[in-house]
């Protein structure tokens, strides 16, 4: 009786252990993570050969018609590297975070601001937000979709202002395209 007894709380510890959820604040690497100023440019300069787009500044690639930014992290060497490591989203935009808002190893972010329809593929974006930040004015919309075989699913997005620090596990990575809305 005991020893069923042991072996029931062992079986029970294996089972909570097992059970306990992947905790978002764990340091991910970025996909798009460089180690020096000069990695970090070998980076853009590829991002931009596949992709397109034109380098602004030393860490953002920027697209128009309809208007798009990307930046990178700062290099894991960089005195430009803070504590909290998550590039802020300017007014005006709706952001989709590489990582979310807890991880400190931050991430890339992608920022929309045009009206319209954006397809991440464009962008080398696919299956990467973890979180978003609609800055818009006026309690303009963002709706993000997962594509799927000409199918479109919404997945998450919200009026200005509005964000999700973390869309959770099931809409994690999944991200496809994006709408933005003058309306809410
Ligand atoms: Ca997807």
């Amino acid at each position: 009786m005991k020893r069923t007894c042991g072996v029931l709380v062992a079986l029970i510890a294996v089972v909570l252990a097992g059970a306990t959820p992947a905790i978002a604040s764990e340091k991910t690497p970025s996909k798009f993570a460089s180690s020096t100023d000069a990695d970090l440019q070998k980076k853009i300069d590829a991002h931009i050969a596949k992709y397109g787009g034109k380098q602004v500044g030393k860490n953002q690639i920027s697209w128009e018609n309809p208007r798009a930014v990307m930046t990178f992290p700062a290099p894991t060497r960089s005195a430009d590297r803070t504590a909290l490591a998550r590039i802020a989203c300017q007014t005006e935009w709706f952001c989709l975070y590489e990582h979310a808002w807890s991880d400190r190893d931050g991430g890339g972010v992608l920022a929309l601001h045009d009206y319209g329809v954006y397809y991440f593929y464009e962008y080398g974006w696919n299956d990467i937000a973890s979180a978003w930040e609609n800055t818009q004015t006026g309690h303009a919309r963002g709706n993000v979709f997962d594509t799927w075989d000409g199918q479109w699913t919404y997945i998450f997005g919200g009026c200005a202002y509005d964000y999700q620090s973390y869309v959770g596990d099931l809409y994690n990575d999944k991200a496809d395209s994006a709408a933005l809305l003058a309306k809410c």
